[in-house]
């Protein structure tokens, strides 16, 4: 018992002894000082029942210590059963109608005693509630008269770590990787179980370790072990490791000569690699694929089709539960082929074709996680398939961890995009969530952005991309605002004054960045090598970003139209005819789909060229006013973060700066349009912003 207290609190002392460094994240527990808060709380908070006895359920009983010491200064002993009022009394109870992860939060009479109580199918599921619960507290939300029942809507909520086995992480902005393979097994570090406990908070259920440019050794006796030392301190929190899979292992680590998915030794070697995973890990999640993508090797190398290889992995995990998830971003396969249509080309008559345990993973976009793309034509247009979504938490393409961007409008917006594959209402979430077709399995995954810096993300605010992505996983009709509200007040102050202008910015910072890097649909104009900063200039061998923006004398966009690479073609006819007609495309998604004239007149009145200047300005503007609100919150939070986000905002103020500068006077060349009337033209000349170095922490 002495140990077990001892331990406990050693997990709430490493947990909290960063004061404020955001190593704590959004599970701060901060003293409730509100008198009358806290003694509501009080009362109704005397006991501590824990029903059932088991690693989630020890974890629960842990957290909610952790939690209710924080905010009440309180320790409530373990008991078994409810003996008086005021017990919080936590555990499964069986033929709930929540599903095998989902919670009730109900007042109740017990024995004639006023309790709460939390309650799953699962262990898990009652792990899930007391998260929910605390965020209750934290969030000083009424905890008396509660009746709430949740359940998530996707199955698999999990997390891509694209972290390489040498430390280093692809396009991640926050340090090395959190996973100390040199050191594991034998030693845990304790960000693992706080990365757990962060997870479960917010319903993810899975992580994939490592990068999907895989390396083979990951799957070695030698990583495997490994591995499965950290499993073993996510399973209590529900939380199963994935890995991605090499498709060449066979060759690479197998010693065999080929790794053809039709070959029998292939086939014999993914068996028994998979049979031995799972004697390690044996709630292993499964595979994570990107295959004859990027020069990845993949199915194809052998005249296989991608549903061959998922197919032969799906196999020698099926025995042991395991799923595929086979990404489908790919492109270039197809010589000569609009990048944005490849993937839907390459997979689309793949539809049916795979088997029950493999889901097929596009990316939201067609391209590839620009600032902002319509959605992926794929979704909706394999029913007989099931879909998973992926979206991309860490900001390659969004500032890094410089710029402040809240993702959740971004995730949203394409969740809720209308396929029309079904008719009107066919949303995107709907296909993902396999609602749809009735799939067994559904999926979404994000590419992390979790490092080593002490506070996980490099940036402050992008913990909130972390966290939103979990709770809209969970349930994508939660709003942006609210999501941010609840990540607001646990991370920094219930204080309203802080709130409301913060929450203004964060929701509108996605759609202002866009306006300052690549805004009215022009898409994968940055820096080619580094994919930072501007670059709708640039060139390197095999990439050429005028490809992308097609600026010339007359106009500006690539022609995706039906006179031009008829990539609206891939959308249902409604989305298709949208997009097709100049005159009803959004202006978000114009110079996606149509190469238009300088001088068009815009809705707003405006020439396309005086438009586009504008959205560079406003963009810019937006970020000034944020640095202005942001100056006048000093003193509502702590002055580590504080200082921490006045810095990184000064820095996005000078690099949304320059991309519009520069992108401007590039853009300007050919349009010859003089800068509007009322707006400071760049002072600097389009070769000076040409010739700004690039930061150094890339991974070209
Ligand atoms: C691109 C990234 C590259 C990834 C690739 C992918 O630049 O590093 O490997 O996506 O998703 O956006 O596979």
């Amino acid at each position: 018992m002495k140990k077990y207290l001892f331990s406990l609190f050693f997990i709430s002392f490493c947990f909290c002894s960063y004061a404020e460094s955001g190593y704590d994240l959004w599970l701060r527990y901060k003293f409730i000082e509100n008198p009358v808060i806290k003694q509501r709380y009080l009362s109704e908070l005397k006991h501590l029942v824990v029903l059932n006895n088991s690693a989630t359920l020890k974890a629960a009983y842990q957290e909610l210590n952790i939690g209710i010491h924080g905010m009440l200064g309180l320790n409530l002993k373990r008991e078994s059963s409810v003996t008086k009022g005021g017990s919080l009394v936590i555990g499964t109870e069986s033929a709930m109608d929540v599903g095998t992860e989902g919670y009730k939060i109900t007042s109740i009479q017990i024995h004639n005693k006023n309790c709460i109580r939390i309650s799953g199918n699962t262990d898990v599921g009652v792990l899930y509630g007391v998260y929910h619960f605390l965020r209750l507290m934290q969030t000083q939300q009424d905890i008396r008269n509660l009746k709430l029942r949740e359940q998530p809507k996707i199955k698999l909520r999990v997390l891509n770590h694209w972290d390489n086995l040498n430390g280093t992480i692809e396009r991640g902005y926050a340090g090395y990787t959190i996973w100390d393979w040199q050191r594991l097994p034998g030693y845990l570090d304790q960000r693992y179980t706080d990365y757990a406990r962060a997870n479960a908070s917010i319903g993810i259920n899975g992580t994939v370790l490592n990068n999907v440019n895989a390396s083979a050794k990951s799957l070695t006796r030698e990583y495997l072990i490994k591995a499965a030392a950290l499993a073993d301190v996510f399973r209590p929190y529900g939380i199963k490791v994935y890995l991605t899979a090499r498709f060449s292992a066979p060759i690479e680590i197998g010693g065999l000569k080929t790794a053809d998915p039709l070959d029998a030794a292939v086939i014999k070697w993914w068996r028994d690699k998979a049979d031995e995973i799972y004697q390690y890990i044996p709630d292993f999640g499964g595979f994570l694929v990107k295959a004859n993508s990027e020069g990845q090797p993949g199915p194809q190398d052998y005249k296989r089709t991608h549903a061959d290889g998922a197919n032969l992995l799906a196999d020698a995990l099926a025995p042991h539960g395991g799923v595929v998830m086979w990404r489908a971003f790919v492109y270039e396969n197809i010589k000569g082929e609009d990048r944005s249509k490849q993937a839907y080309t390459e997979f689309k008559k793949l539809d049916g074709m795979f088997k029950k345990n493999v889901l097929l993973q596009p990316k939201n976009g067609p391209i590839d996680f620009q600032p902002r793309e319509p959605f992926h034509p794929l979704f909706g247009a394999m029913p007989k398939t099931q879909l998973m979504m992926e979206f991309q938490i860490t900001q390659e393409y969004l500032g890094f961890a410089t710029h402040l961007v809240y993702l959740a409008p971004l995730f949203k917006e394409t969740l809720t995009s209308d396929t029309y594959a079904a008719g009107k209402g066919t949303t995107v979430a709907k296909i993902v969530e396999g609602t749809q077709e009735q799939h067994q399995l559904s999926g979404i995954a994000g590419v992390a952005n979790i490092g080593s810096d002490l506070n996980w993300t490099g940036h402050p605010f992008a913990q909130a991309n972390w966290y939103a992505f979990g709770r809209l996983a969970w349930n994508s009709d939660q709003s942006s605002a609210s999501i941010a509200i609840d990540w607001l007040k646990m991370t920094f102050t219930l204080d309203r004054s802080f709130i409301a202008p913060t929450l203004q910015y964060m929701l509108n910072s996605r759609q202002n960045t866009v306006k300052y890097m690549m805004p009215l649909g022009l898409n994968h104009i940055m820096n080619l090598g580094t994919h930072y900063g501007p670059g709708p200039w640039d060139k390197i061998p095999g990439w050429n970003a005028h490809d992308y923006h097609q600026a010339d004398a007359i106009g500006i966009g690539v022609d995706r139209t039906s006179m031009g690479s008829n990539a609206v073609s891939q959308y249902f006819p409604s989305v298709a005819q949208r997009f097709n007609d100049l005159k009803t495309c959004p202006s978000d998604f114009l110079l996606w789909f149509h190469h238009v004239p300088w001088n068009y007149k815009m809705p707003s009145g405006r020439i396309l060229w005086e438009e586009l200047v504008h959205e560079y300005y406003s963009g810019v503007d937006s970020v000034q006013k944020m640095q202005r609100t942001w100056d006048q919150l000093s003193g509502k939070i702590d002055q580590e973060r504080f200082g921490q986000i006045k810095q990184l905002l000064a820095e996005q103020e000078r690099e949304a700066a320059w991309w519009r500068d520069g992108s401007v006077l590039y853009f300007q060349s050919f349009s010859k349009g003089a800068i509007p009337s009322g707006l400071k033209p760049p002072s600097k000349t389009l070769k000076h912003y040409q010739s700004i170095p690039f930061p150094d922490r890339t991974e070209e």
